[in-house]
């Protein structure tokens, strides 16, 4: 190589330095062991944090950009060791989280002979095709000199626009090739392009109008409130035009989940208010969500929405995601936080805001009346002290003994819908799921980057007991790195969201959805406290939803890796407003209240 010269491995690291990554995570193989040397000569400016499988990696990278705002990068291997990386990017690309994925693969000069671990048959070293549909864009630079190129393009696409993962796929011998003297800047290429687009000025006063006439207006929020940085401007509006604020799942935390005009979550598990109010809104000023099945009752008319005659006001940075599910009475291309900014400054601009003041109080009272039902609908479930514990208690206690400035993750199932339902979460990121893809193993991994990210602040893996057998690796990686989260196994012996399904739907027959011992028939599961032990991790079992609290605050407080084996029933589901149907499996009906027929 010519003096001065980087290589691929150096150029893509040192990029990743002047984008201040502070954390490479992944795994190792014969694929990446270029790139991992690169990483070894800058050790002092960034980390590598070397995980026990691939998703792992790609849930830590997910999260810590959750939590920080900071994309960070994985590295696996060529062949399997990438193989294990899709369903982590599904995950972010669902969830519009950018990271950077480092992947590696066979050399150049072996393209299309069948070395080993290319997948060939199609394709040459065709790892893109593999990744295709779960990542924003793939790069696959063939020479050293394509690299700065590449990794400049692969950060802009990752963080601008609507965010999502981003794949660089580097054959063996580009690792090593001469690639440039210099890394490109990212002042030059990525850090002074802005994407707070504002919506169409026309467009922004028709909305005013539209919410100054309103009568019965909601404001429901999804994840482009949060990671759009527009909690703070969001709240100001709610509360100059005294509109009440749901949310979808990902868009928890978007307004403190305590605060006078909050809602709750619209879904199936949602409190009778948000959902009752949602569906009969006149008009429904909806910012940065995308109304998925599970935000919007299956899309059934006259549960989660009634659209119309609801008038829908849809903002969103990705046209893609208005009109995909209802029709809208205005839909706007904007980022959110500007979007907000801009009705703020033109509600400001005019003179009377209070037309309809009286209706909007008289709205705000009949809200408060749904709100009263619910809560005497659910009360009897906090006061609940049998053993197992129960699931609504659970959430509640696990909630309330986390500080306020703590951070759970949840993992994929039962125990995530009774979270969404009955945690009170006060900031953005006080509570975080996944609601795209919705991969096991995310809460179990995910909160060793949410601790990454934020030392300061404890972090709780709130996870059922099939998702942390299937990746209770995370625990040598807590020991390894010194990452002190606490681990709550939400342990209901069984896949009890999918048997739940079985219940409901199929007559009770049940198979393949329970742990069970061979002789005894008795529920089985591994002794998870004993398994953190052999780990160096503390490890305790809680039956009583009275120890439940304490046992937390314990983990907490021990500022060492923690894991608690929480004994939790799994009879019943959280019943909520709304629905979720799976077609062809029969009509579902709401736990509370029923379908809002408008005159
Ligand atoms: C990787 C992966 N495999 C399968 C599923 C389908 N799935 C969704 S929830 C669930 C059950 C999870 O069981 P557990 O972790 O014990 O949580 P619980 O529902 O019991 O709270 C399954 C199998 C999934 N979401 N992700
Ligand atoms: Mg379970």
């Amino acid at each position: 190589m010519a003096k001065n010269m980087l290589d691929g491995a150096q150029v893509i690291v040192d990029y990743l330095i002047r984008q201040k990554v502070p954390y490479a995570f992944g795994l190792c193989g014969h694929g990446n062991i270029q790139f991992i040397d690169a990483l070894y000569e800058r050790a002092g400016d960034i980390k590598t944090i070397s995980v026990h499988h691939e998703t792992v990696a790609g849930f830590m990278a997910d999260v810590y950009y959750r939590v920080s705002g900071q994309p960070t990068a994985t590295f696996t291997s060529c062949g399997p060791g990438s193989a294990n990386l899709p369903i982590a990017l599904g995950n972010s690309f669902l969830d519009s989280v950018p990271f950077l994925a480092v992947t590696g693969n066979i050399p150049t000069s072996q393209f299309n002979r069948g070395a080993f671990q290319e997948l060939y048959r199609h394709y040459q070293a065709d790892y893109p095709s593999t990744v295709r549909a779960y990542c924003k864009r793939v790069f696959q630079p063939t020479r050293g000199e394509m690299v700065p190129l590449a990794v400049r393009q692969a950060w802009k696409t990752m963080v601008t626009g609507r965010p999502g993962p981003v794949v660089l796929d580097v054959p063996f011998d580009v690792f090593r090739e001469a690639a440039a003297e210099e890394t490109p800047n990212p002042e030059e290429w990525s850090a002074n392009i802005s994407c707070r687009c504002g919506a169409d000025p026309d467009g922004v006063s028709k909305a005013v109008d539209m919410l100054l006439a309103a009568e019965r207006p909601v404001i429901l929020i999804g994840q482009g409130v949060k990671y759009g940085g527009a909690a703070a401007d969001l709240r100001t509006l709610a509360e100059k035009l005294d509109i009440p604020v749901a949310w979808s799942a990902s868009g928890t935390g978007g307004i403190d989940s305590t605060h006078r005009l909050a809602l709750g979550l619209v879904a199936r598990n949602g409190p009778y208010q948000a959902n009752h109010a949602a569906r009969q809104a006149d008009v429904l000023l909806a910012l940065g969500v995308r109304f998925d099945d599970r935000t919007s009752s299956s899309w059934l008319p006259g549960y989660s929405f009634t659209i119309p005659p609801t008038r829908l006001i849809h903002v969103d940075i990705d046209p893609d995601e208005i009109g995909r599910n209802y029709p809208v009475a205005l839909g706007l291309m904007a980022d959110v936080r500007t979007f907000v900014r801009q009705l703020l400054g033109a509600l400001d601009a005019r003179k009377d805001i209070t037309a309809n003041a009286a209706a909007r109080a008289k709205w705000l009272d009949t809200v408060a009346g749904y709100r009263k039902e619910w809560e005497a609908y659910i009360a009897p479930g906090f006061a609940d002290e049998g053993s197992p514990i129960n699931p609504q208690r659970a959430a509640r206690e696990i909630d309330a003994a986390i500080p306020a400035d703590g951070i759970l993750v949840s993992d994929i199932g039962v125990h995530h819908n009774w979270l969404i339902a009955f945690c009170k979460p006060k900031r953005p990121d006080s509570l975080i799921g996944s609601m795209g893809f919705g991969p096991m193993g995310f809460g179990v991994a995910g909160a060793l980057g949410a601790k990454l990210a934020a030392p300061d602040r404890p972090c709780v893996s709130v996870c059922g007991d099939g998702a942390f057998f299937m990746h209770a690796s995370v625990l040598g990686t807590a020991v390894e790195y010194k990452i002190p989260v606490v681990w709550v196994v939400w342990n209901n012996y069984a896949y009890a969201s999918i048997r739940g399904l079985q219940r409901g739907y199929l007559d009770g027959r049940e198979l393949a959805t329970d742990f069970k011992h061979p002789d005894t028939g008795a529920p089985y599961n591994p002794d998870f406290a004993a398994m953190a032990r052999s780990a160096g991790i503390e490890g305790v079992r809680v039956d009583r939803a009275t120890d439940l609290g304490d046992a937390v605050r314990a983990g907490i407080a021990a500022g060492r890796p923690y894991l608690i084996d929480a004994n939790i029933g799994a009879d019943r589901n959280p019943g909520g407003a709304g629905v979720w149907e799976l077609p062809g499996l029969g009509q579902s009906q709401p736990a509370i209240g029923g379908r809002y027929q408008p005159n």
